[in-house]
């Protein structure tokens, strides 16, 4: 060989491992970041199982709160609101994470599983709090909600990430609900009152079952029968038709009805300010006719006043509008005449005046109306924020 095809072959081969430098670096950017995304999905899969542990009873099997269920107290928190994407500015076709906005949501969720809310069932959760969760159960659960892991590298799609943990909290609740040898032995159709299983054993009444969608409520379970009637669309839910072979599982978990975090105290955890009652102020603002009063996070505003106490006269029908601009779920209702709240929760319809509809969620609007024909005083309150969110009805003759 000359000196030149020497040289030629060394250009070549120095050629080879520079590209095959190049490419390794590729390949180990690539590895990385799909390390990364790994890391990241499983978190929020383990966010699941907490969350199907610890936070379904009031925020629902799917994460979706009072959307999935009106008797569910927690607010959705499964939502596009958690996982805020934006259009590329590079390329509006395809949309990114908002980074500003995900790190806003990032640090509302954390605090507010860290801290709880005061005057509301959302308790504390962090270890510093006496709750159960270590910092980071807690990120674990932010993770799950938002679809980014706090510290790591923000993937190129939340929802695609968040999703995995909602389906990991579905598989957990179905795993510890199961019931096993118990399925339905013959199909059941949407009225039915009695459902033949294969297996009754253990099943006792008043329990709550799950099947498909649908939660029944357990009437009577036959002594020496596999037969057991029950009390359809139990719990908040639709009646569904039930397939031959569906698969039974225990009943939701109910939520509690109280103690409010913060009840009674004068600090919270987290030092938030304790839930001394709100009580009405103000003067008294006479109101006929149809009126618009506010909700918001968390008190009832008319005309600039919070809390307010409104006047009306005997024998009059008042309307009132109300509109939720606030971020959470309200509603109002007034104490009989009594003044005395004989239900926690209000219906439309019920004995005691309630808005309709009996839950608002952020931005919608509501009315209601109401007569009373004895003079007196009566407290009205958001059934969400019974504490906090409070106001007055004066009846003059
Ligand atoms: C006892 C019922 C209850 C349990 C259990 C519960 N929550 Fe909540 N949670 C609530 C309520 C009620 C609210 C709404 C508070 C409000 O209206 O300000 C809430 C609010 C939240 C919020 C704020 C959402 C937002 O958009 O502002 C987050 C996040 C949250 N909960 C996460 C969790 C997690 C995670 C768990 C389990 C570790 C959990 N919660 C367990 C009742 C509960
Ligand atoms: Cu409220």
């Amino acid at each position: 060989m000359n000196t030149s095809k020497q040289v030629n072959v060394m250009i070549g081969l120095m050629f080879v491992t520079l590209i095959g430098v190049f490419l390794y670096f590729i390949w180990d950017d690539i590895r990385a970041e799909d390390a990364t995304e790994k890391q990241i999905v499983e978190n929020a899969e383990r966010g699941g199982n907490l969350f199907s542990l610890n936070c379904r009873a009031c925020h629902g099997m799917n994460g979706l709160g009072t959307i999935e269920n009106t008797l569910l107290p927690g607010l959705p928190l499964n939502v596009d609101l958690n996982r805020p994407m934006m259009p590329d500015p590079d390329d509006p076709r395809r949309n990114v994470p908002d980074l500003g906005e995900l790190m806003n949501r990032q640090n509302i969720i954390r605090d507010s599983i860290r801290c709880g809310r005061v005057g509301t069932l959302m308790p504390a959760w962090a270890e510093d709090q006496g709750g159960p969760l270590n910092d980071f159960q807690i990120q674990q659960l932010v993770a799950l909600i938002t679809g980014a892991m706090p510290g790591l590298d923000v993937p190129d799609n939340l929802n695609a990430v968040s999703e995995k943990g909602w389906e990991s909290a579905v598989e957990e609740a179905d795993h510890t609900d199961f019931l096993e040898g118990k399925q339905l032995a013959k199909a059941a159709g949407l009225t039915s009152t009695t459902f033949v299983l294969t297996e009754t054993a253990e099943l006792i009444a008043d329990s709550l079952l799950r099947i498909d969608d649908e939660v029944v409520k357990i009437v009577t379970v036959g002594a020496d029968s596999d037969e057991i009637t029950v009390e359809r669309a139990a719990f908040g839910s639709d009646a569904a038709e039930h397939e031959e072979g569906a698969q039974i599982f225990n009943g939701p978990i109910e939520p509690p009805t109280g103690p409010l975090t913060g009840e009674g105290q004068k600090y919270g955890p987290c030092g938030q300010r304790g839930v001394s009652a709100s009580e009405p102020v103000g003067e008294p603002i006479p109101i006929q006719g149809e009126v618009a009063m506010e909700l918001d996070d968390n008190f009832f505003q008319l005309d600039g006043q919070r809390s307010p106490i409104l006047e009306v006269s005997v024998g009059q029908e008042v309307t009132i509008d109300l509109v939720n601009n606030g971020q959470a779920i309200h509603n109002m209702h007034i104490a009989g005449v009594d003044d005395t709240y004989d239900v926690d929760f209000c219906e439309v319809g019920g004995d005691e005046p309630c808005s309709e509809p009996a839950l608002m969620a952020a931005g919608d609007e509501g009315t209601i109306t109401f007569t009373f024909d004895e003079p007196g005083t009566l407290n009205f309150r958001c059934d969400f924020h019974p504490v906090l969110m409070t106001g007055q009805i004066v009846v003059v003759e």
